[in-house]
């Protein structure tokens, strides 16, 4: 069989990283977008990732994406870029609404242009964040492929348009266009910005005496947290599918910012997080989604997904990644 190649938007993000090592490791030809002069991830993408050939593009650029998409000519394209911090989207609508948004419809019309319509799977990162966790349309059990819509920030209503666009070029012109309704997926790679990695990161520096203290915003709200390194193999299976759809990816269980914060300091030794966390006006955001919880059956069922690593595991795994990338400063 010939190689198969991939083309990853949003290779300089935590996915895009598992991603390239998975697809590698099939046997794939990685190509990652990469945006801008002289990125500051450039060089370490470029170490962490040497099988990977960096194309550069923008998703607000259609011509980059046509001529990134005639370079790779891939048979699978995973759209992954995009403003990803909720925070950050309030702050900056018309950015996010161009990027995150109007640049996955940029994506398939590179597609569709060159003449890829048929032969190029797309794959559309979509997100729990569409669900918003507002009483009314919170199903006991989960929310789930069929579940309504309500987002609460100017990313989710971006990611939203990205949603629809999506099925519609699978509508209207057959294309294989799948999407991934992903919930909260978090680990070593993410971001010091995401709640977890900035509590993970903190808490080792505290143990080792590095920082005193650890400002949050609201500690109330509940996510269905998953490690995604399991969520980029369920992106790969739905993508591998007979036929485009969309797929919830969840863990089926819920938890709040102070229950990660208890097993996080637990797992240094410290019994109480109180004395050490500060609350922060600056953190809070003008709309929040108070709970998130996600019903994975479907995929569970027809892809046959389950994520391994379970709540307690990851937060073990991001604070013992940050123990040991911290204890390097002293
Ligand atoms: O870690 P977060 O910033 O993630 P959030 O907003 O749930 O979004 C993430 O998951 C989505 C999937 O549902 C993705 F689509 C999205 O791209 C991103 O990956 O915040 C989690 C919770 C929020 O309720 C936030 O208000 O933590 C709360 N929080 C409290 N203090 C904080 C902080 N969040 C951040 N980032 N920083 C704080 O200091």
């Amino acid at each position: 069989m010939a190689q198969r190649t991939a083309l990853i938007t949003g290779i300089t993000g935590q996915d895009g990283g598992h991603l390239s090592e998975l697809l590698h490791a099939e046997g794939y030809r990685v190509f990652g977008l990469i945006r801008g002069q002289n990125n500051p991830r450039q060089m370490a993408v470029e170490a962490e990732l040497p099988y990977v050939s960096l194309i550069e593009g923008d998703l607000t650029d259609m011509t980059s994406l046509v001529r990134a998409v005639d370079t790779a000519d891939p048979d699978e394209v995973y759209n992954l870029a995009a403003i990803s911090h909720v925070g950050y989207s309030f702050k900056n609508p018309t950015l996010t609404a161009d990027v995150t948004g109007k640049g996955v419809l940029n994506v398939l019309e590179a597609v569709r242009v060159t003449g890829r319509a048929e032969a190029t799977r797309v794959y559309q990162a979509s997100t729990s964040e569409m669900f918003g966790g507002l009483d009314y349309n919170r199903p006991g059990n989960g929310y789930n492929e069929e579940s309504l819509f309500h987002p609460r920030s100017p990313y989710g209503v971006a990611k939203l348009y990205g949603h629809w666009i999506a099925k519609n070029y699978r509508e209207s012109y057959g294309m294989f266009v799948t999407c991934g309704i992903l919930f909260n997926h978090e680990g070593e790679r993410r971001g010091l910005e995401f709640v977890t990695r900035k509590i993970t990161n903190a808490v080792a520096r505290i143990k080792l005496g590095l920082q005193s203290t650890l400002e949050l915003g609201d500690l109330w709200p509940k996510r269905d947290w998953g490690y995604a390194g399991d969520y980029v193999r369920g992106m790969w299976l739905m993508t591998q599918h007979h036929k485009a759809d969309d797929f919830v990816l969840a863990t089926g269980e819920t938890h709040s910012i102070e229950e990660f914060l208890t097993l996080a300091f637990a797992e240094v030794g410290i019994d109480d997080w109180r004395p050490y966390v500060k609350h922060s006006a600056a953190f809070m955001r003008p709309a929040e989604v108070d709970i998130l919880l996600g019903d994975p059956s479907k995929a569970e069922d027809i892809l046959g997904w389950k994520r391994e690593v379970d709540f307690p595991g990851l937060v073990r795994r991001m604070v013992a990644h940050d123990l040991a990338v911290q204890s390097r400063h002293i």
